[in-house]
């Protein structure tokens, strides 16, 4: 109805308002009404599923509004130590169905939106993702956010407000397109603009020393800094945190009126379009060099806003009770550095201690290391920053003089307490003065700066203990800890599988497991319940009807919803291993094709799912892409195989996408070769929703097999202690491939495939070393053992029974990977604050 009267001008009427409503729904559906009607960017006389969203998004932000503005007074009142989790990544996805079941009023919504002539599910798929976030570490920022509410906990998150987020994939012919992905495009209804919440951000200039013999940065160039603050419900809690977004502005007297009435256009407008760089996309390439500073301002723009707005309120809150003491503030705050890409928050609380407040350097830094704490998210040396000193020094003079400072300092410590270390002096300090390129360690100004510094699963923080970080280790022993990630249960099961969570509440009688997961273990005692099994495989079977039509609607391939869905969705990387997926599945398609009628009968059919983006100028992650398209047009298009074998890229894999393929999912690969995956997040939502896993002893890969049982988990391959022996045996030439890895890449090199040339990626897997050459990765040595897993697979998921214990057992094994024991461990062993429930 909306279209015609829209296109016509003449007003519909809304059907909503014309039916008598009872109760909440009642109230509800005349509030969205309201919101449809005054909504400023919408015709009134609309009412379509997009301005529905809309509207009910409004609706749902009032009584967000609410407890959300008392959140913020209880915790001024109170005046606990909170946390700020500083990252340039959040991937929260979409807001509306969290919203809504963290309020706990999806019923009346939804009742509401049917009086409106609407469904709620179809209303909350018009709501954009926000993918402010590249994958994982993303992600992990947004599902702290929720437990940190949850648990109601005083801990807010601070980042940058993108312009533009991660790209949207589309798949050609040629592969992956990346297009730009405009969440903004008409407005987030999530976000606030706070008007009166601007700080000054400086670049370059220079450092001048005053009288006093103090040192001032003046000069450069100053962005503004605008807070837009996303609220963050908890569950069933009043309690609702801030994410604060900054986004970048120049101010009115910056432009040049003068220059554009002299016709001047571009430079009477330079400042503001120089602001607008820098949040305009997430991850500017950094392969120019003017792309670099780019990259390095955005990371100042978040460390400089946010310390001022954390300085600010500490001392709002601290006035008001009589005088400022500093020593104090790191008993009311403190900052977690999600990985080094915020590392300049150190010098910069430093300049501000400093130059701003007149403490000396001592005080200062004492404050400084009593306050920063640092995650560390990978172990990948071209993953570790290091920023050139030139650009540092153009850019931000005075925390070059500061990083400088503190290198010096550390570098006495060792000599006048550590004579055993002196030979790794060069390497272990902060600047690495190498005059080929001389640069800043960030990682190492982190762990130096920081009083606790820890890895994201136990196999991952061992490896920081005994390789990257060791050193340090015998310096401060106990600086050093795990913190194994975990993921929302909320998001992750009981609003993405309504199904499944229904299940666990009957049978569990309580659905306590939402907010204390390790509930789920008391599945175990029915995990070989007849009557439980048969309602697990249908709620299962729907999630999975509910993925084949997506599929079908995506990519336009049909499949079948009783093969068994094979799934490896993450960002594609050579460490990673989609290409020792893709082999495998080459080689089983050769397999079936050879086979004769009646042994094609002992088949278990499979659908294979793979999806995720690769970074646009990663070169072999594109032929990734690729191969696997190409795979899936020869496999599903042959009449032999594909009742057998279906090879399916999910286009454009995001966090929407994800709760549609995860509840739908029954094997999921996590296969990166051993050592190299930090954690892995999705591991722990495929195995809570009952998904078995095929995977290496990588990342929290071997804490879900130890939870779960080794019974439950499809293991094989080298391990983490075994690769950099096997890598040497390859550069000596002692590795013999395995003639079935030899012939799956023979037939993707005889053009089974099509005429693309696959040879560079193929030739990746080849020779004993050499840039692109070599086989670092290990496909080649762990292909036998992945081929056997995967034919133990095939077994297991003939036996129905077995598989759908094996998937019980998964499901009450998960409890350990709730983001909320994650939370409340940084919360007591490393933030030291306290729950501050609003009343
Ligand atoms: O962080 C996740 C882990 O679960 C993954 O194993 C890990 O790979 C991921 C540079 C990164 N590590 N490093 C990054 C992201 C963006 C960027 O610009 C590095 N992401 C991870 C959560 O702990």
């Amino acid at each position: 109805n909306g279209t015609a009267a829209a296109k016509s001008g003449i007003p519909a009427e809304i059907p909503a308002v014309a039916q008598p409503l009872a109760g909440e729904a009642t109230e509800i559906a005349s509030n969205i009404n309201y919101h449809a009607q005054y909504n400023p960017h919408f015709s009134p006389f609309k009412f379509e599923p997009e301005q529905a969203y809309y509207a009910t998004a409004d609706s749902v932000r009032d009584r967000l509004i609410k407890q959300w503005n008392d959140t913020y007074l209880h915790y001024h009142k109170v005046n606990p130590k909170q946390t700020y989790y500083l990252s340039m990544e959040y991937l929260q996805g979409r807001a509306l169905t969290n919203a809504i079941g963290n309020l706990d009023i999806q019923d009346a919504y939804s009742d509401a939106l049917k009086k409106l002539g609407h469904e709620l599910e179809e209303i909350v798929e018009q709501e954009k993702d926000a993918a402010l976030g590249n994958g994982g570490l993303g992600r992990l920022a947004s599902c702290f956010l929720d437990s940190m509410a949850t648990l109601n906990l005083p801990a807010w998150g601070y980042g940058l407000r993108y312009r533009y987020g991660l790209f949207k994939q589309r798949i050609s012919k040629a592969g992956q397109e990346e297009i730009a992905e405009d969440w903004l495009e008409k407005f987030s209804p999530w976000e606030i603009v706070r008007h009166d919440v601007v700080f000054p951000v400086t670049f370059f200039g220079h450092v001048e020393v005053l009288p006093s013999g103090a040192r001032k940065w003046v000069g450069g160039e100053v962005i503004q800094a605008v807070a837009y603050d996303v609220p963050i419900p908890g569950y069933k809690t009043k309690n609702t945190n801030s994410l604060r977004l900054w986004e970048a502005k120049a101010c009115a007297e910056d432009f040049n009126l003068f220059q554009f009435n002299d016709g001047q256009y571009e430079s009477a407008a330079q400042l503001h379009s120089r602001a607008q760089q820098i949040c305009a996309v997430l991850y500017p390439g950094d392969a120019t060099e003017s792309g670099k500073l780019l990259r390095l301002k955005q990371q100042f723009f978040l460390c400089s806003a946010s310390l001022q707005d954390i300085i600010f309120r500490f001392k709002e809150r601290e006035e008001g009770n009589g005088v400022l003491q500093w020593p104090k503030f790191p008993t009311k705050v403190a900052v977690q550095l999600n990985d080094t890409h915020p590392t300049l928050a150190i010098p910069e609380l430093m300049r501000l201690l400093m130059d701003e407040e007149g403490l000396g350097w001592d005080d200062a830094w004492d404050i400084t290391t009593r306050t920063i704490a640092y995650t560390n998210h990978t172990v990948l040396p071209e993953a570790l920053e290091k920023w050139s000193q030139a650009v540092m020094w153009k850019l931000l003079p005075r925390h070059m003089e500061i990083i400088e400072e503190v290198d010096k300092r550390f570098i006495a410590m060792i000599q006048s307490t550590r004579h055993d270390l002196e030979s790794k002096v060069s390497s272990i300090r902060i600047l690495d003065h190498n005059p080929q390129k001389p640069v800043v360690r960030m990682a190492n100004l982190c762990v130096v700066s920081s009083h606790t510094v820890n890895g994201v699963a136990q196999l991952h923080s061992d490896i920081l203990k005994s390789d990257l970080f060791a050193d340090y280790v015998s310096i401060w022993p106990t600086k050093f800890q795990n913190k194994t990630n975990g993921i929302t249960p909320r998001r992750w099961l009981r609003f993405c599988s309504p199904e499944l969570s229904q299940i666990i509440t009957k049978w569990l009688k309580t659905d306590k497991w939402v907010t204390n997961l390790d509930l789920l273990t008391k599945l175990r005692q029915f995990a070989d319940n007849e009557e439980l099994h048969a309602e697990w495989e249908s709620a299962k079977m729907a999630n999975k009807q509910r993925l084949a039509q997506y599929i079908m609607q995506v990519t336009g391939v049909s499949i079948d919803p009783n093969t068994l869905f094979d799934i490896q969705v993450k960002r594609i990387h050579e460490y990673k291993r989609q290409l020792l997926n893709i082999l495998g599945t080459v080689y089983r398609y050769k397999k079936i094709k050879e086979m004769s009628p009646s042994e094609r009968e002992r088949i278990t059919p499979r659908t294979v799912m793979l999806g995720g983006k690769a970074f646009a100028t990663y070169t072999n992650a594109k032929r990734i892409v690729k191969l696997v398209n190409d795979v899936g047009a020869v496999v599903n298009s042959d009449p032999e195989v594909n009742s057998y074998l279906k090879v399916v890229f999910v286009p454009n894999y995001n966090v929407s996408v994800a709760e549609m393929l995860i509840p739908g999912s029954e094997l999921s690969q996590h296969i990166s070769t051993a050592g190299m995956e930090a954690s892995g997040t999705s591991n722990m939502k495929f195995a809570l929703n009952g998904c078995l896993i095929i995977g290496t002893l990588d990342g929290a890969n071997v804490e879900i097999r130890e939870e779960i049982g080794e019974d439950n988990f499809f293991l094989f391959g080298a391990s983490a202690e075994e690769v950099p022996r096997l890598r040497k045996e390859r550069e000596n030439g002692l590795f013999k491939p395995d003639t079935r890895f030899e012939e799956a890449k023979q037939f993707i090199r005889s053009g089974a495939f099509g005429s693309y040339d696959y040879n560079p990626l193929l030739e990746s897997l080849e020779g004993n070393s050499g840039y692109g050459r070599g086989d670092y990765f290990l496909v080649g040595r762990d292909f036998p053992s992945y081929i056997d897993a995967q034919a133990r697979v095939d077994e297991a998921y003939k036996e129905r029974k077995r598989w759908i214990k094996m998937s019980i057992l998964s499901t009450a094994g998960s409890g350990k990977f709730s983001s909320d024991r994650t939370i409340s461990q940084y919360a007591k062993e490393i933030w030291n604050i306290e729950e501050c429930l609003v009343p």
